[in-house]
């Protein structure tokens, strides 16, 4: 007999096809909205599931689903797992790295472009109809080639940005993280690593890419954003969380900051109201690894870890080691 897995949410039918090989498979492609209490209901009638970033798999969730045996995550990220729960259980947890890193990347930089060069900003001013005449001034933002960017967590996706910030940009590249990568790494990104006030000092744009816990909650509060340069611009892909968006909108009210990009957000997708009115911020909705053949790659390879977990008893990018 064939184990019982959940889809969360909607996905490629190609990928479903290859589950439905191996698994008899609830999906979600009417992408039924899950409360927590009807997600855990759910989740206990399987053996397997395919989560997103938004679906929680905690002590609580797993209280309640017994015979669960394999979550992957189609996400890199995984902040939705609670992974020592996960273990003590015996449940198998995964996520998507990798195959994600170039196409976030992109992303971050094209972030950081629109952000310096005020593309949404002035996109919105033109389709108003406000523009009448050439001004020597019109959406003067910063520059980018030949700047400074600090990179904030220097995992795959920091040295995908940096090596795209000093190899194509020319830009002077400086780091912090919590381990310092190697002297190899650093001379392949030619990047500097710092302390995190000399990086929020001295860079002319800040890019956030750390992965979210408690220890990383609010990394940019206000006390940051005072460090910054008025000149300054910040990029959040990582997570929300990492950013206190109230103590953001503010300062780039108050222009205490140039501008701020921003593809996450505290309680997405829920976004903070101030965010929202304030002009010199651009806001895209949690799409930094959003290309076709990425969010392919990610799903097929969510899917291979189900496959993986329960015909070989080990997923291929496992986060924790369980017995099968
Ligand atoms: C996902 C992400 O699209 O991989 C991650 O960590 O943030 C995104 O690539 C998102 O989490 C949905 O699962």
């Amino acid at each position: 007999m064939k184990s019982k897995i959940i889809v969360a949410r909607p996905i490629f039918e190609e990928t479903l096809d290859r589950l439905r090989e191996h698994f008899d498979v609830t999906d979600n492609q009417a992408d039924v909205a899950w409360t927590k209490t009807s997600w855990t209901q759910a989740l206990a009638q399987h053996a397997g599931a395919l989560t997103t970033g938004s679906d929680p798999v905690d002590a609580e969730v797993l209280k309640a689903c017994p015979s669960l045996k394999a979550v992957a995550n189609m996400a890199v990220g995984y902040n939705n797992f609670d992974v020592p729960a996960m273990t003590a259980k015996g449940v198998q947890a995964s996520n998507t790295p990798d195959v994600l890193t170039e196409t976030t990347a992109d992303f971050g930089f094209a972030l950081l472009m629109a952000t310096a060069r005020r593309i949404a900003e002035s996109e919105h001013y033109l389709r108003r109809g406000e523009w009448t005449q050439w001004r020597y001034d019109m959406f003067a933002g910063a520059e980018v080639h030949g700047s400074t960017i600090g990179i904030l967590g220097m995992g795959r996706i920091g040295q995908g940005i940096a090596r795209r910030a000093a190899h194509g940009f020319g830009m002077k590249v400086i780091y912090h993280n919590r381990s310092r990568l190697s002297a190899e790494s650093e001379a392949e990104c030619k990047a500097t690593y710092v302390s995190k006030e000399g990086l929020l000092k001295t860079a002319d744009h800040v890019m956030l890419v750390l992965p979210y816990s408690a220890a990383s909650h609010h990394t940019i509060g206000a006390a940051e954003l005072s460090q910054m340069k008025p000149s300054a611009t910040l990029v959040n892909i990582a997570r929300g969380g990492i950013v206190d968006d109230a103590a953001l909108a503010l300062a780039l009210r108050e222009k205490r900051i140039a501008a701020a990009g921003l593809d996450v957000f505290e309680g997405e997708p829920k976004v903070h109201p101030d965010l929202l009115t304030v002009p010199n911020v651009v806001l895209t909705p949690h799409i930094a690894s959003s290309s076709i053949p990425t969010r392919l790659a990610m799903a097929n390879l969510a899917a291979d870890n189900l496959i993986s977990y329960f015909t070989q008893g080990k997923s291929i990018t496992p986060l924790n080691t369980v017995t099968a």
